[in-house]
Order: C-alpha cells, then structure tokens, then sequence
C-alpha cells in the first residue's frame, strides 16, 4: 500500500553507519518513487531538541530545568520520545521515515515500537534496523574525533566507553555494519522492507 507509511528505525553505536546507510536507503527508496523522510541528529538535536540560545545556564537557573537535551539516561530517553512522536506522525502522513539515533535503551526503542505499532491495525509498522559494528571499527573510524575525546575523560557519557548500549534481541533487521558498503547495506534493508510489504 503506497500509502502507508512506516517508521525504519536505525539504532547503533556512534559511527556505526546509521545516518550513512539510512540515507543510502532515502536514495534508493526515491529511486523507487516511496515517499520518505530522515530524522537524524543532524536536523533534531539541532532542531526540535536543541537548546535555544536564550536558554542559556542563567535562563536554566530562572526556570529551574533544562530545555535542551543532553546525553545523560534521562535525557536520551526524553530525545527518542520526541523522536518516536515524530516519526509516528510522520508514518501517519505517509512516509517511509527513516530515523538514525544512538537510541542506547531498549526500552526506550520499545516504547517508540509500541507507540508506533499502536497507531495502525496491522500494528508493524515499526521496523528496527540494528546496524551491528564493532566498537573497534566504529573507534577506528570516529569521523568526528569523538572517540579520542570520549578515552581522554574529555567526554562524559559516550556510549560504548563509559556509557551502556543495549543491542536490540529482536531487530527486523540486522546489518553486519563492520563489512560491506554503505551502498550494500542499503540494499539489504530494502529487500528486507519488500519482504515485509512495506513498500
Ligand atoms: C553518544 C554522542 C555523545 C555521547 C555527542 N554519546 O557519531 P555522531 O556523534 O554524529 O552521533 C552521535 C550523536 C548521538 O546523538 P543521538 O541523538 O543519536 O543519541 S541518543 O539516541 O542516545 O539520544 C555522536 C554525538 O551525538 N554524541 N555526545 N555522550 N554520542
């Protein structure tokens, strides 16, 4: 049904692929003519969720509470939720919504899967995508330096040094995200969203 919508939830360490291989799959879905969208870090934790340059320590102080989100357990929690919101609404307007977050918490995930599974009589419309790369190869790529700093004491709370990731039991999909192209990957999760009827 072209006009269902689902959400195709990316979850994975900090240099996994997850934003590279969700986009690879936004191409390909283009390709195909599927109407999608991609929620990542890059356009939320920068957007909805970031912390509005008026809401500064002082502000924080005034109002007792922060409106941004950071990387501690409850903050991650209250991230996913908001993104889980979207990405349901998102799904309802039709889109293959693509989401790519650390998203370390199971519960967390199953909640967003709850949520998302509750808004349709099918109740599958929540496909997790467990982008499956080994600590070491994700360290030994750190794009953004992050790893180095996470090791140094620079970083507090990184996920999978000195903060907990919890690998999905029972991801729809998993990727093999140590081997393999950005590109081969994609593909893998497309045939996968074909197998499951959602495009
Ligand atoms: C993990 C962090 C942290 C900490 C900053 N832990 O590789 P990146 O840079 O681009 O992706 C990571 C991103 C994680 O944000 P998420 O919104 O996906 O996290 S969560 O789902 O847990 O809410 C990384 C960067 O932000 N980053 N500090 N402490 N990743």
């Amino acid at each position: 049904n072209a006009h269902r919508g689902c959400v195709v939830w990316f979850t994975g360490l900090s240099g996994s692929g997850k934003s590279t291989v969700a986009n690879a799959v936004d191409r390909l879905l283009f390709e195909r003519g599927v109407r999608t969208y991609v929620l990542d870090g890059d356009n939320v934790r920068h957007g909805l969720n970031a912390t509005p340059a008026m809401l500064t320590e002082q502000f924080d102080e005034a109002f007792g509470q922060r409106f941004g989100l950071g990387f501690g357990q409850q903050d991650r929690e209250e991230n996913i939720r908001r993104v889980g919101a979207v990405a349901r609404l998102m799904a309802d307007a039709g889109l293959v919504t693509l989401t790519a977050f650390v998203s370390p918490y199971r519960k967390d995930r199953d909640s967003v899967r709850a949520t998302v599974n509750a808004a349709t009589a099918a109740g599958n419309d929540f496909v997790e995508v467990f982008v499956d790369t080994p600590l070491e190869v994700c360290e030994s790529r750190d794009p953004k330096g992050l790893y180095k700093k996470a090791r140094a004491g620079e970083i507090k709370n990184f996920t999978g040094i000195d903060a907990p990731y919890e690998a999905p039991n029972e991801a729809e999909i998993t990727l093999d995200g140590g081997t393999g192209t950005p590109e081969e990957l994609a593909k893998q999760v497309v045939e996968h969203l074909v197998a499951l009827g959602k495009i």
